[in-house]
């Protein structure tokens, strides 16, 4: 089975209160109606891939709570309520933990530190797992854990600094295919790989979303588009809004293959 195969996945829709998102960036925040209208082709490109979505209602308390990949990890096996980084966004997980509990016979937990599901990538043998702002080596380690108890190998990466996560600058794009920046090509961490590299001035468009034979990259970035639709089945959704405060495509859904 390709890490790629799903047929489930789970969203939540944006609250009014997603303009006030985190971000690194003095730029404009978000519009309400913009990250609306992105998430809902967003969950609209998703159904259209072949999986089965659940939309969550929104969290206003919580501004960031659209990006359900970073307060959880999900597979066939089970899922993992993970620690956010950043102060904010720690209490996302216990919001989605009825959630997973409904799909999810087993739920894991982390016994410390901290760890965004942003920073995790899942290879076919191998859980990758990025040291960041947000994830620290504790985090990291407790996740490695949880993995082990799910039976799934992982291991600890330090990606190049800078981006948020590790898939803000990288993204598993088939089984033995990493999309990337210039930066993450010559970090050395995705050797094992074939690595297709964003094109020049375009490194937002590394994080793209594999989702059955669809290929979902953001629709700003139309070199690295058209390179792209040359492969792959490629979607192309706008991301304008939410890159805004540092989102892009993966971190919108949590996505798994439900057990046969
Ligand atoms: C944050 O800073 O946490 C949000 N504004 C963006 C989260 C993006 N998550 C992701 O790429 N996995």
């Amino acid at each position: 089975m390709s890490c790629h195969d799903f047929d489930r996945a789970l969203l939540r829709r944006p609250g009014r209160s997603v303009v006030n998102g985190l971000s690194a960036n003095a730029g404009p925040a978000p519009t309400y109606e913009g990250v609306l209208a992105e998430h809902q082709h967003y969950a609209e490109a998703l159904a259209d891939a072949g999986v089965a979505v659940e939309m969550l209602e929104p969290l206003e308390a919580f501004p960031d709570s659209v990006f359900v990949e970073d307060p959880a990890l999900v597979f066939t096996e089970g899922a993992i309520l993970l620690r956010p980084g950043a102060a904010t966004r720690r209490d996302e997980a216990e919001h989605l933990a009825p959630a997973l509990r409904r799909h999810f016979p087993v739920v894991e937990t982390l016994a410390g530190g901290h760890a965004d599901g942003g920073d995790v990538m899942v290879t076919p043998d191998l859980v990758l797992i990025g040291l960041s702002g947000r994830t620290d080596r504790e985090g990291a380690q407790s996740l490695v854990a949880a993995l082990e108890r799910l039976g799934r190998a992982a291991r600890i990466i330090e990606p190049p600094k800078g981006a948020l996560h590790l898939k803000t600058g990288g993204s598993m794009i088939d089984d033995e295919t990493v999309l990337t920046t210039p930066a993450g090509a010559a970090s050395g961490k995705f050797d094992r790989f074939r690595v297709i590299v964003t094109e020049p001035g375009e490194e937002g468009a590394a994080n793209a979303l594999r989702v059955n034979a669809r290929l979902l990259v953001a629709g700003q970035y139309r070199r690295t588009v058209d390179r792209l639709a040359k492969e792959y089945d490629v979607v192309a959704v706008a991301t304008d809004h939410i890159s805004r405060i540092d989102a892009g495509l993966s971190c919108m859904s949590l996505r798994w293959k439900a057990p046969a």
